[in-house]
């Protein structure tokens, strides 16, 4: 459901609208060729996916976020906290010292309101871990947009490396 809401709908046949939906029933057409499930399963995975990856509204369903196809999650700017953490690889952190942090594939670089959340993400990786604290405060009193996706993923553009800190094993622990 992952790959189809958000990277690659033609492989199940699917159009995403401007937004992001896409028909739940043809969705779930698929599913059932494809993998067996039925509309009760494919519900119960919406209801209960631990990360809330998908948002179901009458007929429709779109990714909350994650997506590298272009489409506009139509969320409105909000006001991060002051930190925000980012898990990513130890040998990715000269190239995010440079660059800072860039939203490479997807449409936005995704950020956690806590340590624990950036760990998962970093741990997906092989390699050793770095947290990132972002100075999510400063950045959105110099201009910069956030936005908080409906499963409380925070969005941005970019993250330039004056706002990064790498966070010691203390503090991450
Ligand atoms: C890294 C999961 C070198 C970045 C999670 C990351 C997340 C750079 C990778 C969601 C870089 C991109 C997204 C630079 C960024 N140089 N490396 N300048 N800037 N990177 O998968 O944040 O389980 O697009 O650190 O929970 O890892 O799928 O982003 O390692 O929310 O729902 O480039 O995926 O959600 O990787 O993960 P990704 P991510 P789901």
């Amino acid at each position: 459901m992952s790959l189809v809401l958000r990277h690659a709908p033609e492989e199940a046949g699917l159009t995403l609208d401007a937004n992001g939906w896409t028909d739940f029933d043809r969705l779930c057409e698929v599913l059932e060729a494809r993998f067996h499930a039925q509309k009760p399963d494919v519900e119960r995975i919406v209801a209960e996916n631990p990360k809330k990856r998908f948002v179901l509204e009458g007929n429709l369903i779109r990714a909350a976020q994650g997506h590298s196809v272009e489409i506009d999650l139509g969320l409105s700017p909000s006001t991060p906290p002051d930190t925000l953490y980012h898990g990513t690889k130890a040998d990715f952190m000269g190239s995010i010292s440079e660059q800072g942090l860039k939203s490479q594939s997807r449409q936005h670089v995704h950020l956690s309101k806590d340590i624990a959340t950036a760990k998962v993400v970093a741990a997906r990786r092989k390699g050793q871990d770095a947290i990132l604290a972002v100075d999510s405060g400063t950045m959105a009193k110099d201009g910069i947009l956030f936005f908080l996706s409906e499963n409380g993923v925070w969005l941005t553009n970019h993250v330039p490396s004056r706002y990064l800190k790498q966070l010691t094993e203390q503090e991450v622990s």
